[in-house]
Parts: C-alpha cells; sequence; structure tokens
C-alpha cells in the first residue's frame, strides 16, 4: 500500500497507483474530500471524482474539473493529483482558498479514460483514445473528446476535426455519448449543472487556455468575459516560469474540432467552459519528462486559482 507522506507528485503513476491514492486521500482529508463512484469504462473499471468543498446548508457554486481524457495525455493526469494536494495542503492557509472551499465544490476526475491510460502504460505509449472495439472489431478506441453532442461530428454533415473512420486517432464513435466514460462525465454535469460555474478540462500539449467554439469560429455570449479570465490567468501563469501559454477559442487558434466536452459544457449554458493545454510547445510533446512536472502543475496551479477568484467573487 501506498503511503500518502512519501507519494511522488513529481512522477506519473499507474493507474494501480493513483487508485491506492485515490483511497488514501480520502481517508486522510474525509472532512473536505470524498471520492465516489462516477461510472464504469469499457473495460469494467471504475471511473471515481472527487467532490472538495466544506459541507454547507447553503446552495454551493459547482466547479468540475477532469483529467486523462486522453490517454497519453500524461501531465494532466499528474496536474489532476497535484491539485488535489494542494488543495488540501493550503486549505487553511492560502488566501482564497478557505472562503473557496465555503463557497464552491470541486468536482475532480483525475482518470476519465481509465482504459487508455493504462494502455498507454502497458502497450502504447501514445494511445489517445477508449479502449471499446469498434467497426466489428476492426478497430479499438473513440475519440471521447469528439464524443460529446454538441455539433458531434457536425452531425452528419462535413465532420470537422473529427472522423467517422474507426482507425482514425479522432474517431468520433458510432452516436455522440455512445460511450461508458462520456455517459459517466455527462452525468456528473447534468447532476449539477444549474451550480455549476466553471468547467475546465486538462490535456496536453501545446501551451494554451482553450475558449469554446472548437467546432466553428463562432464566438460565445460571453466571449469578452471568457477571454479576459484566461488572459488574467495566462498572465499570472507566465510570472511563476516565464512560460507562454496562447488565450483564444480552441477553432481559432489551434483547429476546428466537433463534439468536445468544453463545447458541450458551453452549449449547456456554463459560463466559464476551458480546455487547458498543457506543456510543452512540441519538443517532447505527449511524453513531457517528469522533471517539468513540478513547474508546469505549478504554472497551472496559479492559473486554476485566478480563475476561482473571480468565479468566487461572482
Ligand atoms: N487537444 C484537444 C483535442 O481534443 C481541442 C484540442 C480541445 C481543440 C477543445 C478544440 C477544442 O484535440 C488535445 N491535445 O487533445
Ligand atoms: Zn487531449
Amino acid at each position: 500500500k501506498i503511503s500518502l507522506e512519501s507519494y511522488d507528485y513529481k512522477k506519473y503513476h499507474p493507474m494501480t497507483e493513483i487508485y491506492e491514492w485515490m483511497d488514501e486521500v480520502t481517508e486522510r482529508h474525509g472532512d473536505l474530500i470524498t471520492h465516489h463512484y462516477l461510472g464504469s469504462s469499457y473495460e469494467h473499471r471504475p471511473i471515481y471524482y472527487f467532490k472538495i468543498g466544506w459541507p454547507s446548508d447553503k446552495q454551493k457554486k459547482v466547479v468540475v474539473m477532469d483529467c486523462g481524457i486522453h490517454a497519453r495525455e500524461w501531465i494532466a493526469i499528474a496536474f489532476c493529483q497535484w491539485f488535489v494536494k494542494e488543495i488540501l495542503a493550503n486549505h487553511k492557509s492560502d488566501r482564497i482558498l478557505p472562503n473557496v472551499l465555503s463557497q464552491v465544490d470541486f468536482y475532480i476526475i483525475p482518470v476519465l479514460n481509465v482504459d487508455g491510460y493504462i494502455y498507454s502504460w502497458t502497450h502504447e505509449r501514445l494511445w489517445r483514445k477508449n479502449r471499446s472495439p469498434q467497426g466489428n472489431g476492426t478497430c479499438y478506441g473513440v475519440d471521447l473528446n469528439r464524443n460529446f453532442n454538441s455539433q458531434w461530428c457536425l452531425m452528419g454533415s462535413k465532420a470537422v476535426g473529427a472522423s467517422r473512420n474507426c482507425s482514425s486517432l479522432t474517431y468520433c464513435g458510432p452516436a455522440a455519448g455512445s460511450e461508458l466514460e462520456t455517459k459517466a462525465l455527462v452525468s456528473l454535469v447534468e447532476r449539477h449543472r444549474p451550480n455549476i460555474l466553471s468547467y475546465l478540462t486538462i490535456h496536453s500539449y501545446g501551451q494554451y487556455i482553450l475558449l469554446p467554439f472548437g467546432y466553428n469560429k463562432n464566438e460565445s455570449e460571453n466571449h469578452n468575459e471568457l477571454t479576459e479570465v484566461a488572459e488574467k490567468a495566462a498572465a499570472k501563469l507566465k510570472e511563476k516560469h516565464g512560460k507562454v501559454y496562447t488565450v483564444g477559442s480552441a477553432s481559432v487558434v489551434l483547429y476546428e474540432n466537433a463534439g468536445s466536452s468544453a463545447d458541450w459544457a458551453a452549449d449547456l449554458k456554463i459560463k466559464l467552459s476551458y480546455t487547458f493545454e498543457l506543456r510543452d510547445n512540441g519538443t517532447y510533446g505527449f511524453q513531457l519528462p517528469e522533471e517539468q512536472i513540478e513547474s508546469t502543475c505549478e504554472e497551472n496551479t496559479i492559473a486554476v486559482m485566478s480563475m476561482l477568484e473571480y468565479i468566487n467573487e461572482k
């Protein structure tokens, strides 16, 4: 069994250790953090989420964050663990956290695509999708970030940034929301939808803070607010280690993609929906060395905290 004292947040961890870590964290801080079953993966593994916040009689605001929608983006999963550690370590002493934790409940999914993550450890480091068999067993895996019911595969016409070919890296699946992992996230968000102020989905790589939409170049109703909040977060992030993260809508600064979770959240009128693309810029890409875990997590914790400060005052 792992011990929390010696848990090394500056390393990547296999899924077995992450499951043990989730147990340990909640045993230790059960007043503030609990973990719950969210759903099953295709290969029958449990997907869990944490709820973090002080109990309250009032209706609390909700922030949802997921990591590891894509199997090979290990730094995203390391970030979710780091962020949870930071909340627990600083819940009393931080300038804003004590207040945030009484106003906001966090729902954090450290690893959504558990099957894919395991596969990228055991078989193919650069695996991206989940592991459900497709096309009568001719291929494996759906890109979960193309599987959401938001212009899914652009509703049958031109597939923008998504593919109907099951061997493609961006295969959108047989239907919107077809995958168990997608359904698990959808169920959590739908349960809390009226109270969710922000949805953050953590990916790598490229160093971006992306705003909706990916499916076309239209701006959200609150595009200026989204931009301001992200620009401020990116500015504070840069102060820490000098890294530049580009802010802009996914379709404009990166590429168009239909069916992403962040667009789906924005369609549901969740005001602050962002996709984070962590380090790096392409030198190591998805295989970010462990030496960069700490600095990447530090700078992005600052960015998320900056957003939380805004959310808390809203
Ligand atoms: N990038 C995201 C992807 O799903 C993205 C980029 C997200 C584009 C949201 C548009 C909207 O392709 C990675 N690295 O997965
Ligand atoms: Zn990704």
